[in-house]
């Protein structure tokens, strides 16, 4: 039944939400949702995914160069897809929709060392606000591994679903010589009518580096066999690399459960277990700033999960307000807004230069570099 799931008194709201998003394609974190379906946490937060299994992170500088460290990477990145597009469903029961940051609103949180694995430090920046984009590092330093990516979402609305193209990309750099090109899949959210929106993936991702090439295909139910959130991913040595080892490597599986070599290797590839470990998020001090993500939006936050959204959208707007009255007064003195952790740079060589070898499209994309500025609290922990 349509709305199924949708607060009755909600029902209009989010059919007339529906309506705009099927007759609109682009930023849909401008469109206004009915409160059912908001969510308390910005996407400045969600960069955190790549490493609520920190100990997968630590791993791939634990594995031996070659073979070994391009499947770690691979088992590692598909060791966060589970985290990354279901668990808004196993916490709130559906997909929502995130706040939508606000430009310079930042991020900082940590996993703590553990059996040796090192402590694994996260530093979130919105980079632009209209279209969003959101720059992020992920870096243990004593394992020597750091990620540095940025994304954003270019929306469209198909037979019912809407259909996410990820844009940006990351770069996953080992004992600062060794690096891996890393790109996203496409996602499609399903269950609109019932308002009970999740998330498919599909199409194909790569991770580029070390001298192997991975291609992951995603399918959902109906497909290779036959389960929801299925993969495959197909590992072969770059040109002129790989030795002996063999040529091709395939693993095929579910994401979220547990994958196992079908060619070129035998047994478990990955499982999945309930262990997921949220950053810890720094201790607020004036060094974080008046734009730290959860300070930022605290009211916000506080009426959505406790059902007063007069407080919610009263906050919102000031916070809208304020923004927009920041971008008029720079405007009028010839500034522009200065990013605080990462420069811009519009094309990103090592994108380029791995990204050639899977015919990546685009040729190339925009790069955030990352100043090196920690704050200091990390220092501390
Ligand atoms: C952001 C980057 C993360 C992975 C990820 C997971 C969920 C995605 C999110 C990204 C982008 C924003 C997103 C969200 C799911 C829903 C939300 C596409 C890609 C849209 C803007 C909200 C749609 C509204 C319906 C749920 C009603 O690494």
């Amino acid at each position: 039944e349509a709305g199924a799931a949708v607060p009755a008194a909600q029902r209009g709201s989010w059919t007339s939400f529906l309506k705009s998003i099927a007759s609109f394609s682009g930023d849909l974190s401008s469109l206004t949702a009915p409160p059912f379906i908001l969510s308390p946490t910005s996407l400045t937060e969600f960069p955190a995914y790549w490493c609520e299994r920190p100990e997968y992170f630590a791993a791939i500088a634990d594995a031996k160069p070659g073979q070994d460290r391009a499947l770690a990477v691979l088992r590692w990145f598909i060791s966060t897809l589970k985290d990354q597009y279901t668990s808004r469903n196993e916490t709130m029961g559906s997909e929502k929709k995130p706040l939508n940051p606000v430009l310079g609103e930042v991020f900082y949180g940590s996993w703590p060392d553990k059996n040796g694995r090192g402590l694994t430090e996260l530093l979130v920046e919105q980079v632009s606000h209209h279209p969003p984009i959101t720059a992020y590092i992920i870096e243990n330093k004593h394992k020597r591994v750091r990620l540095v990516g940025h994304n954003a979402q270019k929306t469209s609305f198909s037979g019912g679903a809407i259909i996410v193209k990820q844009i940006g990309h990351a770069v996953l750099t080992i004992n600062e010589t060794e690096q891996y090109v890393i790109t996203l899949p496409r996602l499609r959210i399903d269950g609109l009518w019932y308002g009970s929106p999740y998330i498919e993936l599909a199409d194909t991702s790569y991770i580029i580096g070390g001298g192997y090439i991975t291609s992951i295909e995603y399918k959902g139910k109906g497909y290779f066999s036959g389960k929801s959130h299925s993969f495959k991913s197909t590992t072969v040595p770059m040109p002129g690399q790989g030795g002996a080892g063999p040529k091709e490597i395939v693993v095929e599986g579910t994401w979220h459960e547990s994958s196992k070599f079908t060619k070129g290797g035998a047994g478990t590839f990955h499982q999945v277990n309930e262990q997921r470990e949220e950053a810890k998020p720094l201790t607020w001090t004036d060094e974080l700033g008046e734009s730290e993500t959860r300070r930022l939006w605290n009211l916000v936050a506080k009426g959505i999960r406790e059902g007063d959204f007069e407080l919610a959208s009263r906050e919102k707007s000031r916070i809208e307000n304020e923004q927009r009255q920041k971008r008029k007064d720079e405007a009028a003195e010839g500034r522009t807004w200065e990013l605080k952790h990462f420069d811009h740079q519009e094309s990103d060589p090592i994108y380029e230069q791995l990204g050639r070898l899977a015919k990546l499209t685009p040729p190339t994309e925009d790069m955030y570099i990352f100043k090196g500025n920690w704050p200091s609290g990390f220092a501390s922990l």
